[in-house]
């Protein structure tokens, strides 16, 4: 019987979906007032039909949304609701037209307590977050951990360039001047008013905790698959696991209905802030800060040492081939993830779910997530809306009770379609870093087809151990419905055609970009981990520009720091991580992994290409927004190579070689204005893995 009816609910879903008909823009800022954020704890459990898959719910107007931004009576879990008492299954699928806008009032109705937080402005009624004139971050050296190295090491910067280091403060306290109880929004991926989707605008400051978002699509924007999500830094990674995530479509503005094909959002499935990511680091933090208080009451281990006053950087260093480096965080034994052996028995791994249906892990007696599919090709939209983890994305067919791998057809990665009429390229896996959008077209068969999340990629030696998850299975639809099926006239997504080599729009950026490469601005971005007291800990920095405090030193390191100002010392002013870009350029940037877990560079407001991405070495090229980082590679000194360690070795070192990714990098389209760039993997962001980009 539950099949049964699970068969029937998913045409309904898909007509919801083909019922949007081409908007008239008007583009006016919505009328609609702001109602009192007076609600008190609501239900956030996703009610789904079982392990039925069904798409996320469509807001009906696309033009005026209202989001409650809501939390259930133990504050663990949260929710977005287009009105508090409504069932809630996913939080509601934003569909918008291309070139066209919509609007949305967010309305916070998180407890909060204490002061509201101090903001100096307002953009469009709503205040921002006060980072133009921001805390002075403490230059005191203490909080490295060394407790996994054997040999006691000095206070570590990169290459011996300055850097600073945050006072002890208790883990999981809010930066200083902000509220728990705060929250805002994103829309990811869009070219829209970098004013207007501003991370730094703060809701607890809003009256009422009402904040109203106008967005309009640049002529730029790609029609494709994003996404909205919290992102008020220091507590991004508790909100987006606890639930603050959904869907966002822009389908293209030609006339006549539009398919929007299916919406996989996969989320975390946790108590809001407790991912693996967070409980691993959190623990690693508050060793560290348990050595920061011995050492202030004078007990200082032997593998704590304050900051030199005078750091020599090393000489002669080329940014984007940086030499062999110190581990900042210790290291362990070799890292097994990275050699594909399997978890330890005893492994923990994180809950995650799709369109609010659990996925199970191994050892988990619960069936797995599925849906069907009635007709020859449908789009599958794959939403890594997770605060930390990654999807390692392949196909299988069940053919004679065998799992057969499947080539994925990929025909748009993060919200960029490959190509016109449905082009497509082949993939055996694609690696969704966290944030990330992956469409691939999927046609009928007999069988079922399962899409699946390996864990066989390369998380680094501080990365969790990430198991396979067979995320849907996909049926074919029973003959005794297809009629019914075929009279709600479900239409076929077109046959895909698989791009030869060099026909992707991103080969023709690609070859544009490659041309100009010798005139362009080259850039390196490092990514660099320190286990400090809890609110840092992970830097990015632009080691190959300019510092604006120390211009003749080249960089400093610090993490993003967000803060009230601090009057008595306005020579310690705190200087973000900045980098000053010209628009309608093309820049090339080497993003160097200097830690040994890895990271997700996202960057707002535009797209680019990865010139070569280790986790996926086919050569035709798509555009993205987010791309996994590759570890650095822990290694053995011998003279002055660094050779690799061994798989599977037990032998201790504090070497890592950092690895490079390099991109080109589109901005010749986007807006003037300043906006951020960041890990994407919440936790390193909300501990200071950001940084702001100026474009003029
Ligand atoms: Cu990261």
């Amino acid at each position: 019987m539950a099949l049964q009816r699970g068969v029937l609910i998913v045409p309904i879903a898909v007509l919801a979906a083909l019922a949007v008909a081409a908007a008239v823009p008007s583009r006016v800022r919505s009328q609609t007032p702001a109602p009192a954020a007076t609600i008190g704890p609501v239900d956030c459990t996703p009610h789904t039909n079982g392990n039925l898959v069904e798409d996320p719910p469509v807001a009906p107007d696309p033009h005026n949304i209202t989001l409650y931004a809501l939390t259930d009576a133990s504050g663990t879990h949260y929710c977005y609701k287009q009105h508090p008492n409504e069932r809630y299954r996913e939080a509601p699928t934003i569909v918008v037209r291309n070139h066209d806008y919509f609007n949305f009032t967010l309305i916070n109705t998180l407890p909060f307590s204490g002061s509201r937080p101090a903001s100096h402005t307002t953009q469009g009624g709503c205040p921002l977050l006060p980072i133009e004139t921001p805390t002075p971050m403490p230059q005191s050296a203490t909080g490295e951990d060394f407790t996994a190295s054997p040999v006691p090491t000095p206070f570590l910067s990169y290459l011996n360039h300055q850097r600073s280091v945050e006072s002890p403060m208790p883990s999981g306290m809010p930066m200083p001047g902000m509220n728990p109880g705060d929250t805002n929004i994103h829309t990811h991926g869009l070219d829209t008013d970098p004013l207007e989707d501003n991370v730094f605008k703060s809701t607890v400051a809003a009256k009422d905790g009402t904040c109203q978002y106008h967005i309009a699509l640049y002529p730029h924007q790609h029609a494709g698959s994003y996404w909205y999500h919290a992102h008020l830094h220091g507590i991004a990674e508790k909100q987006v696991s606890g639930g603050f995530a959904g869907a966002l479509i822009i389908l293209p503005d030609t006339p006549g209905p539009q398919r929007i094909g299916r919406v996989l959002l996969v989320k975390d499935h946790v108590n809001a802030g407790d991912t693996s990511e967070a409980r691993q680091k959190t623990a690693l933090f508050a060793n560290a800060a348990r050595r920061v208080r011995l050492a202030a009451a004078g007990g200082a281990p032997a593998t704590i040492a304050p900051a030199p006053a005078v750091l020599t950087p090393v000489p002669n260093v080329d940014p984007a081939n940086p030499p062999a480096w110190h581990s900042p965080t210790g290291l362990g034994p070799a890292s097994n993830d990275c050699h594909g052996a399997t978890p330890a028995p005893n492994a923990q791994f994180q809950p995650i779910q799709i369109d609010g249906v659990p996925i199970p892990n191994p050892g988990d007696h619960r069936p797995v997530p599925v849906t069907y599919q009635a007709v020859a090709h449908e789009r599958y939209r794959i939403i890594d809306g997770m605060a930390d983890e990654y999807l390692n994305v392949k196909l299988f067919e069940t053919v004679n009770g065998k799992q057969v791998q499947r080539k994925l057809v990929v025909v748009a990665r993060d919200g960029v379609d490959v190509g016109k009429n449905a082009l497509a390229v082949s993939r055996d896996k694609v690696l969704i870093p966290p944030a990330g959008r992956l469409d691939i077209d999927i046609a009928r068969s007999g069988n079922a087809q399962t899409i699946v999340a390996d864990g066989d990629f390369c998380g680094g030696n501080n990365g969790d151990w990430t198991p396979r998850r067979e995320i849907v299975r996909i049926m074919p639809l029973l003959k005794s419905v297809k009629t019914a099926v075929n009279a709600m006239a479900t239409t076929s997504a077109p046959a895909p055609t698989i791009a030869s080599n060099g026909q992707t729009d991103a080969d023709a950026f690609l070859k544009l970009a490659l041309a100009t490469q010798n005139t362009q601005p080259h850039r390196t971005i490092t990514f660099q981990q320190y286990w400090t007291t809890g609110m840092s800990g992970f830097y990015v920095t632009e080691t190959s520009g300019e510092d604006a405090l120390y211009p003749k030193s080249s960089f400093v390191e610090r993490p993003f720091w967000l803060g009230p100002p601090n009057p008595n010392d306005p020579h310690a002013r705190y200087v973000m991580p900045t980098i000053h870009v010209h628009k309608k350029v093309i820049e090339h940037w080497t993003l160097v992994n200097a830690a040994t877990q890895i990271h997700a560079f996202h960057i707002h407001q535009l797209t680019f290409v990865t010139l070569n991405n280790p986790f996926e070495p086919e050569q035709t090229k798509v555009f993205e927004d987010t791309t996994p980082l590759i570890p650095g590679m822990p290694c053995i000194m011998h003279g002055k190579t660094c050779v690799p360690r061994a798989p599977n070795s037990t032998q201790n070192t504090v070497w890592v070689l950092p690895s490079k990714t390099e991109i080109e990098i589109d901005f010749r389209n986007v807006p003037s204005g300043t906006w951020v760039f960041h890990c994407h993997m919440l936790f390193h962001e909300d501990h200071g893995m950001m940084g702001i980009v100026q474009v003029d």
